[in-house]
């Protein structure tokens, strides 16, 4: 553009200076650092024409076809007055016009090129960026299919991969297969040859079953002579020891016939010496006593050890007889003093007494009960504790059952500084031992508190529990008990129950 602005500048000043070359005037404009001359048309010389317009040339857009008019009204003013300067005139001008006409189809020319080689750029160029678009796009989706590949390869050689693996596999399995089968294949062979050497001594079990029936049955005959001989000679045995039975009765019946012989002859012989004597002194009886009571009242004033013989009975029993405790006349049926003895006791010891008259022990609840029926009996607990603080209990009345009643407690009256209240359970008690459990508890009360005791459930005392030997705050539930006294801990140092006849 800018080479088209020049041109056309070039051409103007051109122009101009053609137009009037013969003018001596000059102007000149300054424009920046360009200078522009221009030279004036000279006035003097020259008639002005009325219609003759340089601007109007100029500004022509076709020169060629504004010319012939132009020059026509030239021609028709100039032979109207000087015709040979005017030609000369008019030539030139229309030489000007030509060359201005050349120019002009030079420069149209030069457009049209310019113009259209822009227009080729252009093409080229758009042609060019769609191009590359299209390059791009194409190289894009060259990486797209590249990567669409790869990524197709990689399943592909994963795939292999597994099937290569499973392959690997099964070929394995085959061989395992195959090992197998060869294996059962040897076990089969092994069980037939086996069941053939089965065969082989089945026959030969048979063989020898055939054999040895025959022995068996001669056996069996055998044995079954035995069984008969044997039953005879079992027959023959009990009789025999029937007949011994009968002869030792004859000899049992013998001997008791030789004992009445013997007795008669003797009560001859008394008969014959209570003749022969005539001077008879009576005898002596011997002397027993049912109770301390009457050892006391036979003048012995000592406690100790005694026989005493139970009435109605010949059943002499040692007992330990207190003759010092509120006058004394005592029997001791239970005495304790330092755990010497073990209390904790099954039924049958307690039903015969165990321990020593001078030490610790139980009468027997046979012999307490034979004694306490025969007649009425009064009861004394005396007891002490481990600071020496003494205390009894009293019943007027005591007496126990039999074993038929599982000598089941009776006592009345009770008295004494062993507590306000009884601590022995009511009347009709039963006595438990750990291996007799006659008590009203769902539970065992000889077992828990130890020992043997008219147990309720398990009611307020236990003389017959451990000797604990020393003092201790902890409450044992096992311990010695008169609860009514020292609470559910006694520690006693020593316990003694004793009876005496009530009408002492
Ligand atoms: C299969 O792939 C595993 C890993 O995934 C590789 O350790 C193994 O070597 C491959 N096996 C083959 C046969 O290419
Ligand atoms: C036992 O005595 C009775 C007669 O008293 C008699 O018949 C019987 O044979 C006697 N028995 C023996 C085995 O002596
Ligand atoms: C003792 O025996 C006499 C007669 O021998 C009898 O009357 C009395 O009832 C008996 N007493 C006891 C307690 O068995
Ligand atoms: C208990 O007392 C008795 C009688 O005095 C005695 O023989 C025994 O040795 C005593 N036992 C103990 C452990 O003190
Ligand atoms: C005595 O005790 C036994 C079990 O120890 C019991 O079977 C019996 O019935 C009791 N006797 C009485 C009279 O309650
Ligand atoms: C009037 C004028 O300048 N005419 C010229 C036109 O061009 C030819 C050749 O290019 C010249 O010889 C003329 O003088
Ligand atoms: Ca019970």
């Amino acid at each position: 553009m800018g080479r088209l602005l020049a041109l056309t500048f070039a051409y103007l000043a051109y122009l101009l200076a053609n137009a009037i070359a013969s003018q001596r005037q000059q102007h000149r404009v300054q424009h920046g650092p360009c200078s522009y001359t221009f030279i004036l048309p000279e006035v003097e010389n020259c008639q002005p024409l009325k219609d003759f317009q340089v601007t109007n040339t100029l500004q022509s857009d076709s020169p060629p076809e504004v010319e012939p008019g132009v020059s026509q009204s030239k021609q028709s003013r100039v032979q109207d007055d000087r015709p040979s300067w005017q030609q000369s005139k008019l030539e030139t001008l229309e030489s000007a016009m030509e060359n201005n006409t050349q120019w002009l189809q030079k420069l149209e020319n030069f457009i049209q090129e310019n113009v259209r080689s822009g227009m080729e750029e252009i093409k080229r160029s758009t042609v060019h960026t769609q191009t590359a678009a299209m390059l791009e796009m194409g190289t894009n989706l060259l990486s797209q299919s590249a990567e669409q590949t790869r990524k197709l390869t990689d399943v592909e050689t994963q795939v292999l991969n597994q099937t290569s693996r499973l392959e690997i596999q099964l070929l394995e399995y085959s061989l395992f297969t195959n090992r197998l089968e060869k294996h059962i294949l040897l076990q089969t062979q092994e069980i037939s040859r086996l069941s053939d050497k089965n065969s082989f001594l089945e026959q030969r079990l048979l063989a020898l079953e055939a054999r040895y029936g025959k022995e068996l049955q001669g056996l069996q005959s055998e044995k079954q002579q035995l069984q008969d001989l044997v039953e005879r000679q079992s027959r023959v045995v009990s009789q025999l020891q029937g007949e011994l039975g009968s002869s030792t009765l004859n000899s049992t019946t013998l001997q008791r016939q030789q004992a009445v012989l013997t007795d008669t002859v003797q009560q001859l012989l008394t008969k014959v010496s209570q003749c022969n004597e005539i001077s008879n002194e009576p005898k002596k009886e011997p002397l027993t006593f049912r109770d301390c009571a009457e050892v006391l009242r036979s003048g012995v004033k000592e406690s100790g050890q005694y026989t005493i013989r139970l009435h109605n009975t010949t059943q002499d029993v040692k007992v330990f007889c207190d003759m010092k405790t509120r006058g004394g006349g005592w029997t001791v049926l239970q005495h304790r003093r330092n755990g010497s003895v073990d209390f904790h006791r099954g039924w049958s010891d307690y039903k015969m007494g165990f321990g020593e008259p001078l030490g610790e022990h139980w009468l027997g609840n046979d012999i307490i009960h034979k004694l306490t029926s025969s007649r009425e009996y009064s009861l004394h607990i005396q007891l002490k504790d481990r600071e020496g603080n003494e205390a009894f209990s009293f019943y007027d009345c005591f007496y126990i059952d039999g074993e038929d009643k599982n000598y089941s407690l009776h006592v009345e009256g009770f008295s004494g500084t062993a507590g306000k209240t009884s601590s022995l359970t009511h009347t009709g008690s039963q006595f438990s031992t750990k291996d007799r459990d006659n008590d009203r508890c769902t539970c065992k009360c000889a077992q828990l508190a130890s020992g043997g005791w008219w147990f309720e459930a398990c009611g307020p005392s236990n003389l017959n529990g451990i000797y604990y030997p020393a003092s201790s705050s902890v409450i044992r539930y096992n311990g010695i008990k008169w609860y009514y006294w020292k609470g559910p801990n006694l520690m006693a140092a020593m316990t003694t129950m004793m009876v005496r006849p009530s009408d002492f």
